[in-house]
């Protein structure tokens, strides 16, 4: 089984309107994945993109849930608000798939994991594990949850997959970017990393400019959790953006950052 996760950025521009849609290229992803399908099982987790994280921001939900009430019940509205906007992208995401004959099933983040602080803290995987073996392709994505500590929090769609590889060891997980892998500096200007091994993370995270970008964190964050998932199976990191890189990160003769 591949679990592919499709970053907010592949799919969506994050600056411009709030809940645009690249409908071109992930009609293109859908087709990628049909190539390989179902003699490969897949596992699909989505980011937020310009429809999450616009809503999570303006309604402060990774501040958690106020004390007093009626100052909780306003941001409770956002809470609401932001995964209604997440069901949307995940709509148009399984509609890309059901029209190209692929059996997407979507599954909502925060009726599965409870974070605390933003961490998995619990995950029932057991209707996962059912699709899977029903070769159903689950198409989890980045969303509010409820929260052990605060009440509400956000939870990243890089930290699902990294609970998601312990629980399920896939063959190998891929991360779609809208830049060619990881870079030892700025994307672009530093030096394209083909190869990473999991002992060299650290010392690049002390590199990389790690100051967020959004309210998850931005690919620190994703190298983070990359290294943790490493340890169950090979992460690759490729450009979502162009046609064939997510096919070649299948076959496992693609173009872009592996870490092992
Ligand atoms: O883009 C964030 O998920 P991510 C989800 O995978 C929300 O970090 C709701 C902002």
């Amino acid at each position: 089984m591949i679990i592919v996760k499709i970053g907010g950025s592949v799919f969506s521009d994050k600056k411009g309107d709030p809940e645009n849609f690249d409908h071109e290229t992930v009609k293109r992803l859908a087709e990628e994945i049909g190539r390989f399908y179902p003699e490969k099982r897949f596992l699909i987790v989505h980011g937020g993109g310009s429809f999450g994280h616009h809503h999570a921001k303006k309604y402060r939900i990774r501040d958690g849930l106020p004390e007093d009430f009626e100052k909780a019940r306003e941001r409770m509205i956002g809470f609401t608000r932001t995964h209604q906007s997440m069901l949307r992208a995940n709509g148009n995401f399984i509609d890309h798939f059901l029209e190209i004959g692929l059996p997407a099933f979507p599954v909502s983040t925060s009726s599965v994991f409870i974070t605390e602080n933003g961490e998995v803290a619990y995950g029932d995987v057991e209707v996962i594990k059912k699709l899977l073996e029903l070769r159903f392709i689950p198409v989890l994505f980045g969303d509010v949850s409820v929260d052990l500590a605060k009440g509400i929090d956000i939870l990243s769609g890089d930290q699902i997959i990294t609970y998601l590889a312990k629980m399920f060891k896939p063959e190998k997980v891929i991360f779609l970017m809208d830049v060619d892998g990881i870079y030892d500096g700025k994307p672009g200007e530093g030096q394209l990393l083909q190869n990473i091994g999991v002992d060299e993370v650290d010392s690049l995270l002390d590199r990389l400019d790690c100051s967020a970008r959004d309210v998850t964190g931005g690919i620190c964050n994703k190298l983070r959790e990359a290294k943790k998932i490493a340890r169950f199976s090979e992460v690759w990191f490729v450009n979502g953006k162009v046609a064939g890189r997510l096919s070649g990160a299948i076959r496992g003769d693609g173009f872009g950052t592996v870490l092992r």
